[in-house]
């Protein structure tokens, strides 16, 4: 690999040894075809990356022709012919949009800030008018752009940088976060042998994180487990945080999937935001509204003081403006004209309980077809007992492997299954499919 220091010498003199000598490491010594005459030789040195655990799966699904394939993967909602549904009120909100022959002008960099308002009205529910003065909000994209700025403030201005994140959790919260150069810790959240929360892990690990930690909390709908503490477990968690001056980072990606009902679902934000935890949130309108391309997102801060929320917001505008500028105006005009319209706001309340509905009938079809039809021999109970949008099956990674290449249904890894993507017309081919991996 010395080859490279003697090739130092160029007619221009421009190639450094340093940068020759990488390369001929990178290339394992053979320096041939080298144009000395740029200092860049190309991407040797980045190695191929893992497919994502979500997405890659939807690239596999889509590769594949087998006619009764499913789509378990991502957690997009399909109609029950397994078609993606824009939902009515988006329909509506769009043709009245276009009607209004708006322009195309750069948002602030805090994005639509009558779509901030609402949003934020929406997930703080009745503490929202007590805390509207020393909230900070910005348009996101969607809910990873929201957890973008999050983990970019912590690691510019807090002073820890230890996240708290359950164990399991959605795969992409490491990626944000350690990209951000926090340090990822796990709090126990999920119990393999009852299918249910692990209150007393969750609340033990959270007393012994170090003070003023900051703790990642999915606000409703957890992914993947579909297991949220109750109320009364809730207000056990609001007083480890407190007394460990812990700072709360809700994720809310599924309000209204939880309990079917906006409001019901704000339990969590209300409690912490009524209580005075520091706090961010970030929502996503992808799911709810049906968004998911569009990008619609919010992120806000509970800030102690006006004065801070000002000092606070300058920051965020200097984030924003160095990460890209400002967000996209279409989609935040569709979920503002959604949310400021009564009528409008009132039918999409609907539609989202129609998915949610939709949702719990699929769960029930797929334990009452495993039990009571196929009679199998294992526990199903969970499959109804877990909320939203996933049901975490407890299907091994084996199990997972030989659903996907021997029937063609596709799900995670961790043998996290997505609701949505079941209907009236493939659970029985699912549950005989799942019947079988978990009969030997
Ligand atoms: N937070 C949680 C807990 C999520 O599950 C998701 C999406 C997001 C944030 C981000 O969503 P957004 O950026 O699209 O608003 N999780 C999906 C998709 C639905 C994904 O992996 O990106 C999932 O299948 O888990």
């Amino acid at each position: 690999m010395f080859s490279g220091a003697s090739l130092v010498k160029t007619s221009t003199g421009r190639v450094t040894n340093k940068a020759v000598f990488q390369y001929a490491f990178m290339n394992g010594g053979k320096t041939a075809g080298l144009n000395l005459q740029r200092g860049f030789q190309g991407w040797a040195n980045v190695p191929m990356g893992p497919p994502d655990p979500i997405f890659g799966i939807s690239e596999t699904f889509k590769k594949d022709s087998f006619p009764k394939k499913i789509n378990l993967g991502v957690g997009a909602y399909r109609d029950d012919t397994g078609k993606p549904y824009v939902l009515p009120s988006v329909r509506t909100a769009e043709a009245e949009i276009l009607k209004q022959d708006l322009d195309k002008e750069y948002l602030p960099m805090t994005g639509d800030n009558s779509f901030c308002e609402e949003a934020t009205r929406m997930a703080y529910g009745d503490v929202y008018d007590s805390i509207s003065n020393r909230l900070v909000a910005a348009q996101s994209v969607s809910g990873t752009g929201a957890l973008l700025l999050s983990s970019r403030f912590f690691s510019k201005f807090y002073p820890s940088k230890d996240i708290y994140i359950s164990n399991p959790t959605w795969g992409n919260h490491k990626n944000v976060f350690s990209n951000a150069g926090l340090n990822i810790k796990e709090y126990r959240y999920y119990n393999p042998i009852t299918k249910g929360l692990d209150i007393e892990g969750m609340l033990s690990d959270l007393s012994q994180a170090p003070n003023s930690s900051i703790v990642l909390l999915h606000a409703c709908a957890h992914n993947p487990t579909g297991v949220d503490p109750t109320h009364a477990q809730w207000n056990d968690i609001l007083r480890v945080v407190r007394d460990k001056g812990h700072f709360v980072l809700l994720d809310m990606a599924y309000q209204g999937f939880a309990s079917g009902d906006f409001a019901r679902d704000t339990y969590a934000t209300q409690l912490f935001a009524s209580n005075n935890v520091p706090m961010f949130l970030c929502q996503s309108f992808a799911k709810n509204m049906g968004l998911y391309g569009e990008r619609v997102g919010c992120f806000s801060s509970l800030t102690a003081s006006p004065e801070e929320a000002a000092r606070f917001e300058s920051q965020l505008k200097i984030l924003v403006r160095a990460s890209y500028s400002n967000p996209p105006v279409h989609g935040a005009r569709i979920a503002r004209f959604i949310l400021k319209n009564n009528d409008l706001r009132a039918q999409w309340a609907g539609e989202v309980k129609g998915m949610a509905s939709r949702i719990i009938s699929m769960r029930q079809a797929l334990r009452s077809i495993l039990e009571n039809d196929l009679k199998s021999k294992h526990g199903w109970k969970h499959i109804t007992d877990q909320i939203g949008m996933f049901c975490y099956t407890g299907l091994t990674p084996e199990q997972v492997a030989t659903l996907s290449r021997d029937y063609h249904i596709y799900l995670t890894k961790n043998g996290r299954i997505s609701i949505a993507g079941i209907n009236t017309s493939n659970v029985r081919y699912l549950a005989e499919a799942i019947h079988t991996v978990t009969s030997n």
